[in-house]
């Protein structure tokens, strides 16, 4: 059974209720007290943890789980329940040092989790579990904060257990950052929780990586090859993190998580070799929904954004139901799944229950990164209450998603910044990157191609097109849209990717109005020219029809995922088909 009391993340919203350091009992406050010296000191020399009795690890099926209420971890508890195990949420100090075994799923920014930490006398408790050889597995940033200090937007002083500082993966090595997607791990010592994950992919999303050094040699399971070599794991005694994200790496994920939870599983499967070697291209099956004429909530597609049938009726197509495809595609391979809300431009996205009730449910049986867009802005309703798009954002987040997508009002916020030259800080684009990073926010775009006869004659970015238009044109440019491409707005396609790219976007989903639904490829010049103009990552989206298309975009351009909807939903191509096809023409995906 689940434990019904408020997690930590409530605790630390009533600051009343917070506990002061002093009243920690730390189970060995000498040890403590030597350990967080020597990191004051200054001693950057880590000392190996002394050899205190360790608790010998419990049969029971329960799980301590420190949220600190910082983002999603709802994937986290989702994926715990699955493997059968109840959750105790901290909420003392107390409940860290008394864990029978502890997952640190950190989330959001590396200062505020310290702050946070620090306040509520965790990051004690914390220092002194780890140090006791307790069973931990930290998650993301649950492995960064392990290290002395970030220089995300520091430095800032970590917990110091492990030698090193965090630092931002460099972008000028051409490498996009952040570093999103599926890759491959090199492990390098028997590290137990890795056992079943050999050489196959596991999900990463980070702009903060700590490296391999003579100091920390000692604690590293396993690195990752980006740019550079990151440390993708850790391990000592039963002090496990991982920078990756086994909650949302697929089966290959849970069986990291099975292996921390029951320690002693024999190793079931052995390592294959010669599979997954660096970032895999991701394939993306996504799920365009909205509520139909009698009021149900369906996944429709559009020709070229027209959402309803050409018959007498007119009706909204209805492809399925939004909870049993994404599962449905989950099994079938998909490397993400996104949900776009497409009527969310006109309706208040949390009066939009459903599709919170979408999130609650896909999340509860798909592991791999989900993402919903659709209606992400600042709102007042009916009554004058004011909802901040952060609100609307947190919503989302609590109810299972990873990234929010934000459309119409990214433009916006694009015009905006591009005619002042200022960053107010007040787009719902820089509000929720800088609560919960730029890794967990998507802009889609949805452009439409306007063909011209010279390249001056628009003050936006054309270029000379591969196909000519209707009268010859030899030049395009791409005139973004919003409100579900009803109305087109005065910024190119190219405008709009590097401003908002500045503006803390982590990724763009270029969508292709011209392409949508047709089949006929992707838009081969639009997504070069923009996967080629921002350093973040492009997934290239609208007119998959073959699996030949899938391995075009990929060998023609530098996007990092390709996305497709109509030929999933028809059943017109399989998901493992497009991973077959793309392993045939030696394109890396994830299998
Ligand atoms: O503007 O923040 O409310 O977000 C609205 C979101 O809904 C945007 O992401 C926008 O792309 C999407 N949207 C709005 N109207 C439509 C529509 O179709 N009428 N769908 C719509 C856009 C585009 C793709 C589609 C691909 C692949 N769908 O995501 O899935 O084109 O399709 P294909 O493989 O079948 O060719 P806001």
């Amino acid at each position: 059974m689940e434990a019904t009391a408020a997690p930590f993340s409530s605790i630390v919203s009533s600051r009343q209720n917070l506990p002061s350091s002093s009243s920690i009992r730390a189970s060995s406050p000498a040890s403590l007290f030597l350990f967080q010296k020597n990191i004051a000191n200054g001693n950057r020399k880590f000392k190996p943890p002394r050899s205190l009795p360790v608790r010998a690890s419990s049969t029971s099926d329960s799980v301590t789980l420190l949220d600190y209420g910082a983002g999603n971890v709802r994937s986290i508890r989702n994926a715990l329940r699955h493997l059968g195990f109840s959750i105790k949420d901290v909420q003392t100090p107390g409940d860290i040092l008394n864990a029978d075994r502890l997952i640190f799923p950190g989330v959001g920014a590396f200062a505020p989790a310290m702050d946070v930490l620090n306040k509520t006398g965790m990051a004690e408790a914390l220092c002194t579990y780890i140090e006791n050889d307790r069973p931990f597995l930290g998650i993301c940033l649950g492995l960064q904060l392990l290290f002395e200090s970030s220089e995300e937007n520091g430095p800032v002083k970590g917990l110091g257990v492990i030698p090193g500082i965090v630092g931002r993966f460099d972008s000028s090595a051409g490498i996009r950052v952040p570093h999103i997607g599926w890759n491959a791990l090199q492990v390098g010592k028997d590290s137990e929780i890795l056992d079943d994950v050999g050489n196959r992919h596991v999900y990463f999303v980070h702009s903060y990586r700590a490296i391999p050094s003579d100091e920390n040699k000692d604690w590293i399971s396993s690195t990752c090859n980006y740019g550079e070599s990151f440390i993708s794991s850790i391990k000592r005694g039963n002090v496990h993190a991982v920078q990756f994200h086994p909650e949302k790496s697929g089966e290959v994920g849970l069986s990291v998580l099975r292996r921390f939870l029951h320690p002693k599983l024999p190793a079931t499967q052995k390592p294959m070799e010669g599979k997954a070697s660096k970032l895999a291209k991701r394939v993306i099956a996504c799920l365009d929904v909205r509520t139909n004429d009698k009021g149900d909530l369906v996944v429709t597609k559009g020709d070229q954004y027209d959402v309803r049938e050409q018959s007498n009726e007119n009706e909204v197509r209805n492809l399925g139901k939004p909870v049993d495809l994404a599962g449905q595609y989950y099994k079938d391979g998909a490397d993400e799944i996104s949900f776009l809300n497409i009527t969310g431009f006109r309706d208040f996205p949390l009066g939009d229950l459903p599709m919170i009730q979408v999130l609650r449910h896909t999340s509860k049986n798909v592991f791999v990164p989900l993402t919903v867009g659709g209606g992400i802005r600042d709102f007042t309703d009916a009554s004058g209450r004011y909802y901040s798009s952060l609100e609307v954002a947190a919503e989302y987040f609590r109810s299972g998603a990873d990234k929010i997508s934000i459309g119409s009002d990214a433009v916006y916020a694009a015009e905006e910044f591009i005619k002042s030259g200022v960053k107010t800080g007040k787009s719902s684009l820089e509000q929720i990157s800088r609560v919960y990073g730029n890794q967990a926010v998507v802009v889609s775009i949805d452009p439409r191609r306007v063909y011209v006869n010279h390249p001056d004659d628009v003050p936006y970015k054309v270029i000379r097109v591969t196909n000519p238009g209707p009268n010859g044109e030899e030049y395009a440019w791409y005139q973004c849209t919003v409100s579900g491409g009803r109305e087109g707005r005065p910024i190119g396609a190219f405008e709009l990717a590097k401003a908002v790219e500045e503006l803390g976007a982590g990724e763009i989903l270029l969508n292709c109005i011209d392409c949508d639904g047709q089949g006929k490829g992707f838009d081969i010049d639009l997504v070069k020219l923009i996967s080629d103009s921002v350093g973040i990552p492009v997934i290239a989206s609208s007119g998959a029809g073959t699996p030949r298309h899938f391995s075009e975009v990929f060998e023609k351009t530098n996007a990092s995922a390709a996305l497709a909807a109509g030929i999933f939903h028809r059943k017109e191509v399989p998901i493992q088909s497009v991973k077959e096809h793309l392993q045939e023409e030696r394109i890396e995906v994830r299998i």
